[in-house]
């Protein structure tokens, strides 16, 4: 008898028309094998074998360089539980028209079967999913980023209990592009492009879009947070969970090098993307990561902005759409000061500024996570880590403060609904507009957020030792446009000063968004920031809030009545409080 597994890659080989199969185990000889298959196509190359060894560097088509939400539908019966925030699309009408394009779509093509496991091999809060794909790139990409081949096998046996993922190239046209997601039957089909999230269905498609469907229904939580281990002086380790939005320096936060090392505070990474969590026997959220690898934003990646990355991308490392040196070494903006000699653009051609960046604005590299110097010793710790504090943040130019701590759980949740940052290029679209993104959600909940926002009370609720919720901007820019806070190394003191919170120690001053640090219970010492700046960082201001608050207000609106009760309570509640102050000012 075939296995679920087996009848599911016979029907779709019915549809796709494939040359030929074959089940990728995970080993060095088929990942050598998958290389060569690259190298053929014509479209990556090998980079230098002395100083990048086992690394190669691959140029996606330039009409496929991020993710596409315009083309990306959440496929439930019924529309309202998509939400007014999704693309919708009925299961019926999805399934018709992605069958029309992928029937014959693998004809004088491989297709590969991929079964993979989101999680530590041995973890029970880890999922199988199983990825078929025409794409050599994203097989190779797959055995970085998940535990791919044989243990997902064997965590599978004979089992239906996987999530299966269809995708192909097509013909990469943008107009036959479509990322859909069938969330009753738990399925995720996409074609047309080659690209990050679109193609490495383990990433958003299942371990956000899929998850946070089955989180909700199995009461536990699947979120676009990175995780890490802040170690204080006594060597205990206090874990955080942070959302910001894609491109926002959720790596670079992960992975820091602390600028408060000597005082014997430093910062182990658990994951840099997604956190899957559950409620463990000891009351706390006990969160792993889904994912084995990073694949972070490569401009911008340096010594000083992230040091253990640098040295991480050192070997077995795939560059995506970067630019080459004469030397054959992945290069891209802000690696350093100025384009050397000889450079290649992500394109093939010789650099030119006129051709604007040599490296694509979204370009990548995929990374095993245990290269990285600053790996936890608890990566694979099947039991998760207990998260102390949950942290959210954007890009705001001008609004919100360095930091500040919620009243409450239920606040919290208000903070993390009324998120907004400025758009990067992460996706398509336009960059640099201001957009709500409650919990760095927004392109990745797949249900409805008024009813995601009700979970997240709900779980408020049920977990004993629940997370403090605070929100940090590292985006704050003066009069003069430039940034006010250094970033980087240095954010290790706000998540100090939450240390603190959390151990009920720091000191904090009520303002009507929440508390921010009292006057010294920020860490400042052998920083170069005046105490003005310092203020002008902390400062709320409340007629600006009245804006925020009502744009927020504005967005809640388009939920109706299924927005919790609790969370147009907060809102009240918010307005009050800034009315008091503007009062109180008259
Ligand atoms: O392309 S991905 O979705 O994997 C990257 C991102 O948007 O965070
Ligand atoms: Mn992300």
């Amino acid at each position: 008898m075939a296995t679920p597994l087996e009848q599911w890659v016979e029907e779709a080989a019915r549809l796709t028309r494939p040359q030929r199969i074959t089940w990728c185990d995970g080993s060095e000889d088929e990942a050598a094998q998958m290389q060569e298959e690259m190298l053929r196509e014509g479209r990556t190359l090998r980079l230098n074998s002395k100083t990048y060894p086992n690394c190669i560097l691959h140029r996606s088509n330039p009409n496929d360089v991020a993710r596409t939400e315009k083309v990306t539908f959440i496929c439930t019966r019924d529309r309202e539980s998509a939400g007014p925030t999704n693309n919708w699309m009925a299961p019926a009408e999805a399934k018709e028209k992605l069958t029309a394009l992928f029937a014959g779509a693998m004809k004088d093509r491989t297709m590969y079967v991929v079964p993979y496991v989101m999680g530590p091999a041995a973890s029970p809060q880890s999922r199988v999913g199983v990825e078929i794909t025409d794409s050599p790139y994203v097989v190779a990409s797959m055995r970085i980023m998940t535990r791919m081949g044989k243990a997902a096998m064997e965590r599978l046996g004979g089992s239906a209990d996987f999530v299966p993922g269809l995708h192909s190239l097509g013909d990469l046209n943008p107009e036959r592009r479509y990322i859909v997601h069938f969330q009753e039957e738990k399925t995720i089909w996409s074609i047309g492009s080659g690209y990050g999230g679109n193609a490495l269905l383990g990433k958003k498609c299942f371990a956000l879009r899929i998850a946070s469907w089955m989180a909700r229904e199995q009461g536990w939580m699947a979120e676009h947070m990175l995780i890490l281990g802040l170690e204080a002086p006594s060597g205990k380790v206090t874990y955080m969970a942070a959302a910001f939005p894609s491109a926002c320096g959720k790596t670079n936060l992960a992975m820091m090098v602390s600028a408060l090392q000597d005082q014997g505070y430093r910062v182990w990474t658990i994951g840099d993307d997604i956190a899957w969590m559950q409620i463990g026997a000891d009351g706390y959220l006990r969160a792993i990561n889904p994912e084995a690898g990073f694949f972070g934003v490569a401009p911008g990646t340096n010594a000083h902005t992230n040091p253990n990355v640098m040295a991480a991308i050192k070997k077995n490392t795939i560059f995506t759409n970067t630019a080459m040196t004469a030397n054959q070494e992945p290069w891209w903006e802000g690696m350093d000061a100025t384009p050397p000699p000889g450079l290649v653009d992500w394109q093939g051609r010789a650099w030119s500024a006129s051709n604007g960046p040599a490296a694509q604005p979204n370009s990548r590299y995929t990374v095993p996570a245990r290269q990285s110097p600053c790996i936890s010793p608890r990566f694979e710790d099947p039991a998760g880590v207990p998260i102390s504090a949950f942290i959210f943040g954007g890009r705001r130019a001008r609004l919100a403060p360095l930091v500040f701590e919620s009243f409450s759980w239920q606040h919290g949740v208000y903070i993390g609904a009324t998120m907004a940052s400025e758009t990067t290029a992460a996706a398509t679209g336009a960059v640099g507009v201001t957009r709500r993104d409650p919990m760095a959600m927004l392109p990745f909940c797949g249900y409805n957020m008024a009813d995601y926002f009700r979970h997240w009370l709900e779980m408020g609720r049920r977990v004993p030792h629940p997370p403090k919720i605070f929100h940090v901007n590292w985006f704050r820019k003066g009069a003069d446009g430039k940034f006010l806070w250094p970033g980087y190394g240095e954010n290790v003191r706000v998540l100090k000063w939450i240390l603190e919170r959390v151990e009920g120690t720091g000191g904090a001053a009520e303002t009507p968004i929440g508390l921010v640090p009292s006057q010294n219970a920020l860490t400042t010492d052998g920083l170069n920031v005046s105490r003005g700046t310092i203020e002008e960082l902390l400062r709320v201001d409340s007629s600006d809030w009245s804006r925020e608050h009502e744009e927020a207000g504005e967005f809640f609106e388009r939920f109706g009545d299924r927005l919790p009760e609790e969370i147009r309570g907060e809102h009240a509640r918010l307005g009050e409080r800034l009315h008091h102050v503007a009062a109180a000012k008259d």
